[in-house]
């Protein structure tokens, strides 16, 4: 037996979007129900015998300025779902508040809120566990849709009646080509900051290592065509020098995504706020009182975290938080070499070059301005005047992911340690284990919470604010310099902050 419950909206609280028009205006809004439905009270199965699960149709909006596709490449919005509502059984255990939505068929348009803007495309993810949607066309401006998704909330029955609601979250990403590129150094003068090289018989610099494909296995040692790097004295910040990097490693040949912005302080707290009281605080760096004096803008206002200021980047994220996030939103980390290749593009690499394609930063506009938001320096032109030509202006990579130099440390899957090449690019699945932290068994997630680990590192330098001297990794690194990119550090720190990514097509 069926039941189709058409609900009145005002059983549903609408979720207020958070955004504003600095680095990014994307927001979600006009969230609503369309239709449940859901099995019988009695039996939760078809008159066939086959089981009926809960599901429902979704309607919300969606909207963002600075959309592209472009013959390079195009970006995208990554959409996933939760459900709210008290727990019909108390006894469940569970780190989060909701259950994370798997999509049901393909999503579609209802509405076009741009006058003669772009068609949208979808792309549901292999697991369901949110899909993409990006113009289908050429195009470049803003784009806003309205649309309605269907989900198949495997859990559902675990919550009251009437007593739950959805919230739909979306993270604006950049899609990277498939294709090979070159990781690494150009210039022999520069092997002091440990970058990768492809080495001779005796572990000289021979020039970049190419990366061909995905598959293939990557020897890690002194010999002739390996990838090798110098540690110099801080060994444990750079790298083993050894073992071999396996073809599940994710290398950037094949298509993924990476999100355009670092993680967002409104991104973040709304993490925060489907965590069980436990779990919150043990991811909560910025209740540290260093927090004050770190250019943070997250605060608890009547037991919900807030940000004034939701698009700045969020600092003081350790790692372990970082990857919490990731499998809360159905995304996983990046490596090294993704990063570079994001960074850098196909082109041949230059010397010393910064994601931008230069080594120079005469150009560049784009920083800490308002409230310490990312945008134009100069008061000119915002992201919707980006072209292949400006990419030092808005400090952009040639796919034209933002601050993959400065703005907060990237951190990154190394390749420098066994933990890190273990890696094999799972995603998460929106289920955290009962203290909020991440469970994908090929994630490193041997950290301490407040102590080192293994597995990641930093790359791209960050900006530090006015008291540090300005140096290869204040505000800004280029591309291929790793100093720290072994260098497992959990701490809190107002320059460390977050982003990951999906691999494309899944
Ligand atoms: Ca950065
Ligand atoms: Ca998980």
């Amino acid at each position: 037996m069926r039941h189709i419950i058409v609900l009145l909206s005002i059983l549903w609280p609408v979720i207020a979007a958070t955004g504003a028009s600095h680095a990014s205006d994307f927001k979600i809004f006009n969230q609503e129900p369309v239709e449940e439905t859901r099995p019988a009270l009695t039996d939760g199965a078809h008159e066939d015998g086959t089981l009926q699960t809960p599901r429902f149709l979704y309607r919300f909006s969606v909207r963002w300025d600075n959309a592209w596709n472009n013959d390079v490449n195009h970006d995208s919005a990554w959409i996933f779902a939760k459900v709210w509502g008290r727990r019909a059984d108390a006894d469940i255990q569970s780190a989060t508040r909701s259950v994370h939505g798997r999509v049901i068929g393909t999503p579609k348009v209802v509405d076009n809120l741009v006058k003669g803007g772009p068609d949208a495309r979808f792309i549901v993810a292999d697991d369901k566990g949110g899909f993409f949607v990006h113009t289908a066309d050429k195009y470049q401006g803003p784009v806003g849709w309205t649309i309605e998704v269907e989900y198949d909330f495997a859990s559902l029955a675990e919550f009251r009646r009437f007593n739950r609601f959805a919230e739909i979250h979306g993270v604006e990403m950049v899609h990277i080509p498939e294709g090979s590129f070159k990781a690494g150094l150009v210039s022999e003068l520069d092997m002091r900051f440990a970058g990768f090289y492809q080495s001779d018989h005796n572990g000289a610099f021979k020039g970049p290592y190419p990366i061909h494909s995905e598959s293939q296995t990557i020897e890690v040692n002194p010999n002739d065509g390996a990838l090798y790097y110098q540690v110099a004295n801080a060994a444990a910040r750079r790298g083993d020098q050894t073992g071999v990097i396996p073809a599940a490693f994710p290398k950037g040949y094949n298509a993924f995504t990476i999100m355009k912005y670092e993680l967002n302080e409104g991104q973040y707290a709304a993490f925060l706020n489907d965590l069980e009281p436990i779990a919150r605080a043990l991811h909560s760096g910025f209740l540290d009182p260093g927090y004050a004096d770190a250019f943070g803008g997250l605060e608890i206002k009547n037991d919900k975290v807030t940000s004034a200021t939701p698009t700045r980047s969020a600092n003081f994220i350790r790692w372990s938080d970082g990857l919490a996030w990731l499998d809360w939103a159905a995304l996983r980390p990046v490596t090294e070499l993704e990063y570079e290749k994001a960074a850098r593009g196909t082109d041949e690499p230059i010397a010393r070059a910064f994601p931008w394609g230069t080594a120079s930063k005469a150009k560049l506009m784009w920083g800490p301005a308002e409230n310490r938001q990312w945008g134009m320096l100069d008061g000119g032109a915002g992201p919707e005047a980006l072209t292949h030509a400006n990419l030092e202006r808005y400090g952009v990579s040639p796919y034209w992911v933002f601050d993959l130099a400065g703005g907060l440390w990237e951190r990154t899957v190394t390749i420098g340690d066994a933990d890190g090449r273990a890696f094999a690019g799972s995603h998460g699945d929106g289920l955290l284990d009962t203290n909020g932290f991440a469970t994908n068994s090929d994630w490193p997630t041997r950290v301490s919470v407040d102590g080192d680990g293994t597995g990641f590192g930093y790359r791209g330098g960050a900006n530090y604010g006015g008291r540090r001297l300005y140096n290869e990794f204040n505000p800004h690194s280029p591309v291929s310099y790793r100093t720290f990119g072994s260098w497992s550090g959990n701490g809190l720190h107002r320059a460390y902050g977050f982003r990951g990514g999906r691999s494309a097509g899944q």
